[in-house]
């Protein structure tokens, strides 16, 4: 049984995955990548490069293919080891979007109408968005149930997806009077679970940003990343003593919280090391960790990018594999759906 008390069913298996859509950063990286890496000893780990989800806004549809190669050597470069894990790109596996049609079926659009992330992206424009937009939780519901996954290492943004990927398992489930899908369970640990834009600590670290100040970029060199951190919004009120003196200061609490998971030290005691001292020591000092760790991974990136063939090999050896789980898969759902085969 689970956490849950729901029948555990699969493979004990870990799914997750990142769109290539560029410029990975650092909440892609401490909120997702970087939790993958310690399940590669005791689990069997698929990790996707989502494509398909990436040309759910036109903004992104170009350079895929450049940028799917890139999320590889991230994944790499993080610690992802393609003899221990499975590395693929989504659209390779045509079960993704099969399966998204079937799962589709079983998704009152009342369950989609509360997504909350169609609702930022869309905006005002709502009539105008993509289907695939909208659809998106669909998707990544089929990209996790196709592999029967039980665990799904994400940030805090997608929370709800997750939940809704267990509706859409548990609905498929009820209908066909089975237990084929097993119910996912979402792992947003760490202390870095939603980071925050450098520059507004209410608005989440993202790609789509149009200003590159917000975010630290796996690719920055040393300056840029120095640039950045002095550069990012604080207050003019004492460095915090304990969690009380966060209220109301969202960009603080960021940049504790960033220290603290790349560091690896409670932000109880980062604040006790800190208090009394002004921002200028810690934010030397988060610079000095931030580049430790993230111009390693960058250096890595851009050596494994040089590699094209390399890469190529990873990604064209992972989608076999997954090929293969997806294709078993696939064939026991329609037999259990009774399609004519
Ligand atoms: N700011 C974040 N903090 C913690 N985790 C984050 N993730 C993304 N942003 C943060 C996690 O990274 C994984 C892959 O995300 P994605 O590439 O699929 O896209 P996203 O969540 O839509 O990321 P962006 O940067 O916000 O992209 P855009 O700007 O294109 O929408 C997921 O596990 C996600 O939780």
């Amino acid at each position: 049984m689970t956490e849950s008390g729901i029948k555990k069913v699969g493979n004990d298996l870990v799914f997750s995955g990142v769109q290539p859509t560029g410029n990975l950063h650092l909440g892609n990286y401490l909120g997702a990548i970087k939790n993958w890496v310690d399940f590669q000893n005791s689990k069997k780990c698929i990790f996707c490069i989502v494509d398909l989800h990436a040309i759910t806004a036109s903004e992104n549809r170009s350079k895929l293919d450049d940028f799917s190669r890139e999320v590889a050597a991230a994944y790499i470069a993080s610690g992802i080891e393609p003899k221990k894990s499975t590395i693929f790109v989504q659209s390779n596996i045509t079960g993704h979007s099969e399966l998204a049609w079937i799962l589709g079926c079983h998704t009152p659009i009342g369950w989609l109408n509360r997504m909350t992330q169609f609702k930022d992206k869309a905006g005002k424009n709502k009539e105008k968005a993509p289907l695939g937009l909208y659809s998106y939780p669909v998707l990544m519901a089929a990209d996790i149930l196709l592999y029967k996954s039980n665990f799904v290492p994400v940030g805090d943004d997608q929370k709800q997806h997750l939940e809704l990927c267990r509706d859409i398992a548990q609905s498929f489930n009820r209908f066909y009077n089975t237990d084929f899908f097993p119910i996912p369970e979402p792992i947003i640990t760490g202390s870095a679970t939603r980071v925050m834009s450098l520059k507004d600590g209410k608005k989440k670290m993202s790609k789509s940003d149009p200003s590159d100040q917000s975010r630290i970029n796996l690719t920055d060199s040393e300056d840029q990343i120095r640039k950045k951190v002095q550069k990012a919004k604080t207050d003019s009120m004492p460095f915090p003593e304990s969690k009380n003196d966060l209220e109301n200061r969202p960009e603080i609490e960021n940049l504790i919280n960033i220290y603290s998971a790349i560091g690896e030290h409670s932000s109880e005691k980062i604040m006790q090391d800190y208090k009394g001292k002004d921002f200028k020591n810690f934010k030397e000092d988060l610079c000095d960790l931030l580049i430790s760790k993230i111009s390693k991974i960058s250096m890595e990136i851009k050596k494994l990018l040089s590699d094209q063939s390399y890469l190529n090999s990873i990604l064209s050896d992972g989608a076999k594999e997954a090929n293969e789980l997806s294709e078993k898969n696939m064939n026991e759902i329609k037999k259990i759906i009774k399609f004519y085969t």
